[in-house]
């Protein structure tokens, strides 16, 4: 029997001799922009969470690179992992998170330091007085520890009963009403830099549990007790996201906080079905209008990606398909809804420019060249794997279309692409204008970009542009 390596070995000396092999990206794949810049293009971030093994998972870990801006660590941050005895930390699941979040560009949101779950026994069995000092000391170590590394911090998670009233954890019996409020003062002195949240689920419509997290809130800020988010797990079920998502996010929001979608999925009886799908897609762009519509509205996450990655069939049997990409980490009808609306939809970030005075500069060196240009920069590298951005710019006169091509020196091979049609033929890609984007102002640029794989080195390749 010839192993699986040996046969693969074989396909690839297969290919490397057929010369002339012309390998077309999946127009899917490189027809739209990834959600995290049609976000960021919004003033928003889109991410999703991401377990450690998630890293391991080498076509998973680039469509995450390549759609999420923001990653949040799926357990490896909590207290039965970073202090699962007492006084003794261990960061090296929560590090590799943030390491392999810092390789694709993507920023890091801290979940979560006091929770009723995942809380070891240790902690959940001390008397009061040990317990409250056992928390600030969980507090400061682990925020001391991530300092610098993480943007926000998901500090009191799931205090709230689905009546409105505290829910009667072993933090709440022990401690009392006042936990939630030291939690959050021992958090702004831990890292005085890091956005301190509020974290819950069933609180995403206007109910009777999101307002006790409301009047928990609006007390705070009259209390002067430091808070600057509230985020909204957003659990959810097809068909059911509720009418009142931006109306409450408004309400939060107009108490002086920002506002998250921190964990969304949206679940459905498997096996899923056009109809389901279509639905799905209808309400994952609900939950992007709605936070487009809310100006304090700073980002949502998925909590994982594909429904291969979701908690969901574990703990809901039956249930699944929850999540945007599928199983085999293609786009499903809610991620074509989430790029439509993210693109289409809610406020652009404006920039005002004041113009005082002219400046005529006289260049003594001739006009610019006509033509294009382009650059090169990876913006993120992991092991097998990078990405990289290409800035395309028209010179002295505007183009109506561009071919930027180069070869690869170190093996390198582009595995999904955007904002640009590309093609290989051994190691030398070339990459072609969309039809959106083949236009370009003179002295204007645009940008497409891509992941790929890579052993060892991976050298910037020399770029030639021409227009067409
Ligand atoms: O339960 C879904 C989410 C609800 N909001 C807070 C989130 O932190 C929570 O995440 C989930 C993780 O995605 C699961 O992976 O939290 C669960 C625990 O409440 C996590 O599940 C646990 C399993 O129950 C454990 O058996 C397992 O040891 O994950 C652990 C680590 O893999």
């Amino acid at each position: 029997m010839i192993s699986t390596s040996k046969r693969l070995g074989a396909v690839a000396a297969a290919l490397a001799s057929v010369t002339a092999l012309t390998v077309v990206l999946s127009p899917a794949a490189s027809a739209a922009a990834p959600l995290r810049d049609l976000a960021a293009a919004k003033g928003r971030y889109f991410g999703n969470a991401m377990t450690a093994g998630d890293f391991n998972d080498s076509a998973y870990r680039a469509l995450s690179a390549r759609e999420a801006g923001v990653v949040t660590p799926g357990n490896e941050m909590k207290w039965d992992a970073t202090e699962p005895n007492r006084g003794s930390f261990t960061f090296t699941r929560g590090d590799q998170v943030v390491a392999g979040a810092v390789a694709a560009n993507q920023k890091v949101r801290g979940h979560t330091l006091v929770w009723h779950s995942q809380t070891p026994s240790w902690a959940q069995n001390l008397p009061a007085a040990e317990l409250r000092s056992a928390m600030v000391n969980h507090i400061n170590t682990v925020m001391g520890h991530y300092k610098g590394k993480v943007f926000a911090w998901d500090v009191v998670n799931e205090a709230f009963a689905e009546d409105g009233t505290r829910r009667q954890s072993f933090w709440q019996q022990k401690l009392g009403d006042g936990f939630i409020a030291e939690a959050f003062r021992a958090a702004r002195a831990a890292d005085p830099g890091v956005k301190l949240y509020y974290n819950d689920y069933n609180t995403d419509g206007i109910g009777a549990k999101s307002d006790g997290v409301y009047n928990l809130v609006k007390a705070f800020k009259q209390q002067g007790v430091p808070i600057d988010g509230v985020g909204f797990q957003a659990h959810m079920i097809v068909g059911q996201v509720p009418s009142s998502l931006r109306q409450n996010l408004q309400r939060f929001a107009d108490l002086g906080v920002d506002v998250a979608i921190t964990e969304l999925d949206i679940r459905m009886k498997t096996p899923a079905d056009s109809g389901k799908l279509a639905q799905q897609a209808r309400d994952y762009a609900a939950v992007v209008d709605a936070c487009l519509a809310v100006a304090r509205c700073v980002g949502i996450t998925t909590w994982g990606l594909s429904d291969n990655h979701s908690w969901i069939p574990g703990v809901f049997p039956g249930e699944g398909a929850a999540l945007p990409f599928d199983g085999n980490l293609q786009p499903k009808p809610a991620y074509n809804a989430m790029s439509t609306a993210f693109g289409a939809g809610g406020p652009t970030t404006t920039t005002t420019t004041t113009t005082t005075t002219t400046t005529t500069t006289t260049t003594t060196n001739g006009p610019l060249p006509t033509g294009c240009s382009a650059a090169y920069r990876v913006t993120g590298q992991w092991q097998g794997g990078f990405q990289a951005e290409i800035t395309v710019s028209a010179g002295a006169a505007a183009i109506s279309g561009w071919a930027v091509s180069w070869t690869f020196a170190d093996g390198q091979a582009v595995s999904s692409s955007w904002n640009a049609v590309l093609t290989a033929q051994g190691p030398s890609v070339t990459a072609r204008n969309t039809s959106y984007n083949g236009a370009i102002a003179a002295g204007s640029s645009t940008t497409f970009g891509f992941v790929g794989t890579s052993t060892g080195r991976n050298s910037s390749p020399t770029l030639t542009c021409a227009t067409t």
